[in-house]
């Protein structure tokens, strides 16, 4: 595959409403969305580090450097002959797996289009819908979640994930399983907690989660398997699992029983196959996490769930839960919680061109 071109952008979208989790509130989506062309064909990509550190430790600054001056240069150089050979070349450029992956996305992306397959299908996906679940921020008051939740059972979300941190989370717990005792509920801390507040742990333990997300440490192993020995409820890493290793490692060490994919988080569509591999061979559960994506990020992600791995409800909601306008012409939208793949080759939606340029921050073109 000859690679003709490859641009990048910074994109800013604004959310319907702030998003609140432990580690801040965020009130806009600041996105790098790259676009590879390959005889007349592009693909798209998304990045999903923020202008800060706030969930892992890249950088939108950095990533753009990276694309810019390695990753980027290098493809137009050689180009590949498939998409899934790319990480594995990058990885003498050590880390900064959401960087790599956004080129990696849109080469895929390409690829398939150039095949004239749907992305799924290159991946070995199988359903033409997922389910999928709700990550729901904290609020002002726990009525105020309370009402959010009902609102999301009511359309049909298969589960609801509440954002929690210390001071918000046994009350809230409480308020929300008075009104919904048996619905699927899960918990992310994002890092939020350490092993000595284990006496609010253990009553966190008390609300028959579906699991609890990356309580500990946004690196952590090995306090997360001891706690795993304290709890009944299973834990779920998130931001500790960076690559196939560290998923491994994670399962020898028992520091979780459910896996979290992100595939920027881990470096990638190949590595995420890996994972994928990995997990169910040891019947792992697998779910497929979100960040916020605008519909490139997001109609990638809704691929990538369709593999059969993915069997908890994913948190790859509706587009206009988010947005008021995304980037793509398709809405991205989940009827009773089962979110339709988008069809056509590739990942299936097209640019919406006019908001794309109105919210364009950024945008330049990398050279060989
Ligand atoms: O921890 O899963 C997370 C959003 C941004 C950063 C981290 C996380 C999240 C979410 C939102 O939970 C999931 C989504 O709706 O895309
Ligand atoms: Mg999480």
């Amino acid at each position: 595959m000859r690679i003709d071109e490859v641009e990048l952008r910074i994109v800013r979208l604004p959310y319907r409403s702030p998003f609140k989790t432990s580690f801040g509130e965020e009130v806009e989506k600041h996105a790098v969305i790259v676009t590879v062309r390959s005889e007349g064909v592009e693909g798209y990509g998304e990045g999903v580090m923020d202008p800060f550190p706030m969930y892992r430790e890249e950088t939108q600054a950095g990533a753009m450097h990276l694309l810019r001056a390695a990753f980027g240069p290098d493809l137009l150089e050689h180009g590949c002959e498939h998409p899934s050979e790319l990480v594995a070349r990058w990885a003498r450029w050590r880390g900064n797996p959401m960087a790599k992956t956004a080129l990696e996305l849109a080469v895929w992306d390409c690829y398939a289009r150039q095949q004239g397959v749907p992305m799924r299908e290159l991946l070995g996906g199988e359903r033409t819908t997922i389910p999928v679940g709700a990550s729901l921020g904290m609020t002002k008051t726990v009525q105020q979640t309370v009402d959010n939740v009902t609102r999301h059972v009511e359309q049909g979300y298969q589960r609801v994930k509440l954002k929690i941190e210390p001071g918000w989370d046994v009350e809230l717990l409480a308020a929300v399983r008075a009104v919904h005792p048996n619905i699927e509920l899960t918990v992310d801390a994002n890092s939020a907690y350490t092993l000595d507040m284990i006496a609010t742990l253990r009553q966190i333990d008390e609300f028959d989660l579906h699991y609890i997300e990356q309580p500990l440490h946004w690196d952590d192993m090995v306090e997360h398997a001891q706690l795993a020995t304290m709890m009944r409820t299973p834990l779920c890493l998130d931001e500790t699992l960076t690559s196939p290793a560290r998923v491994k490692a994670a399962l020898d060490l028992k520091a979780c029983e459910v896996v979290n994919l992100k595939v920027g988080r881990v470096g990638g569509l190949q590595a995420t196959l890996d994972i994928h591999r990995l997990c169910v061979d040891r019947n792992v559960p697998m779910w497929c996490g979100g960040m916020l994506e605008s519909g490139i990020g997001r109609a990638h992600n809704i691929h990538l769930a369709t593999l059969p791995g993915f069997v908890y409800p994913g948190d790859t909601a509706s587009a206009s839960r988010t947005y008021a306008r995304d980037i793509t012409e398709q809405q991205l939208e989940a009827t009773d919680g089962w979110m339709p793949v988008p069809e056509g080759p590739g990942i299936g939606v097209t640019l919406d061109h006019a908001y794309l340029h109105a919210v364009t921050e950024h945008v330049e073109t990398v050279h060989r």
